[in-house]
Formats: C-alpha cells, structure tokens, sequence
C-alpha cells in the first residue's frame, strides 16, 4: 500500500471510531459531509431531547456536534472563558514595585469535551484550559502552586526567570498534596503560555494541563509606541475599545491511542458554532491565540472573508506579519491577531484550522458581527 492510501485509511478508521462511539454514547455529529443530510441531523437532536440546531448552523450545512455540552458540570463555559481573563491580587512591594500573586491548584477532573464525550483531565483550577494569567510587564510575578492532583505535576512558564523558577523536574516539580512558589519578574510582555513538564510530558500536556499567560506591555518603557502599548494594557480606556478573546487550540486523545479524536479551541468541540462570539462591528478585535495540540505536528487559524494583522508570539508592537488571513502554529507557538469588520456588513463569519479534518471533529466557530450588542 502506498504512503497516501495507508494515510488515508488510519485517517478514515479514526473518523469511524469516532462516529460510533458518538452513536455507542447517545450522542452524533450530523451533517452533510458524512452523507447524513441537516434535515437528519435535526431528527437526531430531536430524538436525544436536544433543542433543534440555530438556523446559522443548518444553513452553512455543517458537519458538528448534536446536543449540549453540560458547563455546569464541567464548571467551566467556553462562552465565558474566552473573555476571562485571571489577574489575580495585586500589592505594592517595599520598593514600589507591584506584586502580583496567582493562585494554582492542579485537581484531577473528568470533563465533557463533546456531548456524552467524557475525558478524565488533569486541571489548573479546574478548568481546561488552565486560568488565562494576565499581567503586565515589569511587575514581580508570585504564583503559588498546589498539587491536590493524583501525580506529580509543574508550572512551567513560557518567560524569562531563574532555573529554579523552571517547573522542571528539580525546579518546581511537585508531588500530590505539596506546594510550590514560583517567583519571577513579568516579562518578556507577549502572549506566552504555561504547562506542566513533569514526564512523560506529552501525557501531562494533552491531559489538559496548559493555560495562557499574557504579559501586556508597559507604555512608560515604550515611549515611540505608547499608544500601542497602551491599547494592549489590560485597563486602560484605549484598551476597553478593543473586544479581546482567549483562544487555546486543543485536542484530545479520548482512547489513549496517542491520535486525537475531538479537537475544539477551549476545550469544547463546536462551542462558538453553537453560540458564536458576538463582535461589534466599529471595534477592533484581538484575539490572543496559543497551540497546545498534542499528536499532530502543526495547527492554523483561518479567519473568513477578512484579513488580519499578526504578532508572532506577541512581543512586538508592529506586526510581524501584514494582511494575512491564515497563520500556522506548531505545539507551543502562539501569537496575537489583530483585526476589525469595520467595513464589513454584520453577519456570522467563520474561523477554523486549515486542516479539514480538525473543523469536522470540533475546532470550529463563529463570529456574530453585530451593530451593537443590546
Ligand atoms: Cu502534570
């Protein structure tokens, strides 16, 4: 067999399994592309007591998840969670300096990752992704880390900081019912990330064990771009223009086969099909966007019927690179898109990965642009 038909086979098998454990689970993912027609796929909500799909999704035909993710359980919502920003308590230290303190606690979870889809996590405060931190550049920097998980577990911070501060094995790594006090200065400002590093680590990554960490930059150091800076600073009135979104791309392995079989950004397959993210048209956008896709070697971002401006992993106030409607990203690369529908007519517009595959098992949403929300 050659390379490309053994490809497309394991490709094919997986689609299958994935479909009947749906079916096996009381759950399905309807659609066209799986030569199910919508009309279909609203009778299969219907039978599972499901409220029938909005008209946006029946009208795009697309292939996604029936019935509803239960956030209650899960203590978490991928609606809230995209503007939820964790900054935790703020003092002044002797010197002037503000400290900042976050609190972690690493607590083994099952969540609910699709409907009826079950997957036994491991949680920063009990939510996948972790908490997304949010400081600003220059503060002192004090997390304090408890494991109440079942393994031993670290935070390991995309910055710059001690070997100490590391949350490597020797540096942070801590056993369950223990505590760890990371300690560092908040820099350099960009759109970072942290995840644990105990092994093996790619368990400890896709057991969903990662989170954002935002460093806005400080306008006084950046006196030629000041007004950039300051549209970044968490805060600020030039800030509060700006309509900000946290997106972690994920996936998860839900057999234990080392191949993903639901991918989502925040978690939940086809949350932002279900309830799209509203965008007032007039305001600029800025997502904050991060891969921690275990497995696969290579995510992207595809924006629809608009281009965007992107700021590899955030620590420029020019872009670096212009005019673009599609950005890669392999595990652990992350950056900033900046964009509006300003000259847009209102109306639901897509995002998704280039990898069809990934968009038909979860990672897929909407934008609402709207006049103004009520
Ligand atoms: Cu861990």
């Amino acid at each position: 067999m050659s390379e490309v038909s053994a490809w497309f086979r394991e490709k094919v098998s997986r689609r299958g399994l994935l479909w009947g454990g749906l079916a096996a689970g009381g759950s399905a993912i309807a659609g066209t592309a799986a030569g199910q027609s919508v009309h279909s796929g609203h009778g299969a909500a219907s039978a599972a007591g499901a409220v029938p799909p909005p008209a946006h999704l029946a009208a795009h035909g697309s292939m996604i998840t029936v019935g509803d993710v239960d956030n209650e359980r899960n203590g978490f919502d991928p609606s809230r969670m995209v503007t939820d920003w964790e900054t935790g308590s703020v003092s002044t230290l002797p010197d002037g300096r503000i400290l900042r303190t976050f609190e972690i606690e690493a607590v083994d979870k099952e969540i609910e990752i699709a409907p009826g889809i079950m997957f036994p996590a491991w949680t920063y405060n009990g939510r996948v992704p972790g908490p997304a931190l949010r400081a600003t550049e220059g503060e002192h920097l004090r997390i304090v880390f408890r494991n109440s998980g079942s393994h031993p577990h670290s935070m390991h911070f995309h910055g710059i900081h001690a070997a100490r501060m590391d949350g490597v094995p020797g540096a942070g790594l801590i056993s369950p019912g223990e505590e760890f006090v990371y300690e560092f200065d908040a820099r350099p400002f960009g759109c970072h990330l942290y995840h644990c590093h105990a092994l093996p680590l790619k368990r400890h990554i896709h057991k969903g064990m990662y989170g954002l960490f935002v460093i806005d930059p400080d306008p006084v150091r950046h006196v030629d771009l000041a007004d950039v800076a300051r549209s970044r600073l968490l805060g600020t009135p030039e800030n509060a223009e700006w309509q900000e979104f946290a997106m972690v791309m994920n996936g998860f392995d839900t057999n234990f086969d080392n191949e993903n079989e639901v991918y989502a950004v925040n978690t939940v397959a086809h949350a932002y099909m279900k309830r799209p993210i509203r965008i007032v048209r007039g305001r600029p956008v800025r997502i904050y966007l991060a891969n921690v896709v275990e497995f696969d070697p290579i995510n992207s971002f595809h924006l629809h019927a608009n281009f965007f401006d992107y700021f590899e992993q955030g620590t420029t106030l020019t872009p670096t690179l212009r005019t673009v409607d599609l950005i890669t990203q392999v595990q652990a690369q992350r950056g900033i898109l900046e964009f509006t529908y300003k000259d847009h007519e209102t109306g639901l517009y897509m995002f998704h990965p280039h990898q069809s595959e990934f968009t038909e098992l979860g990672w897929t949403g909407m934008f609402d642009v709207v006049e103004a929300v009520a």
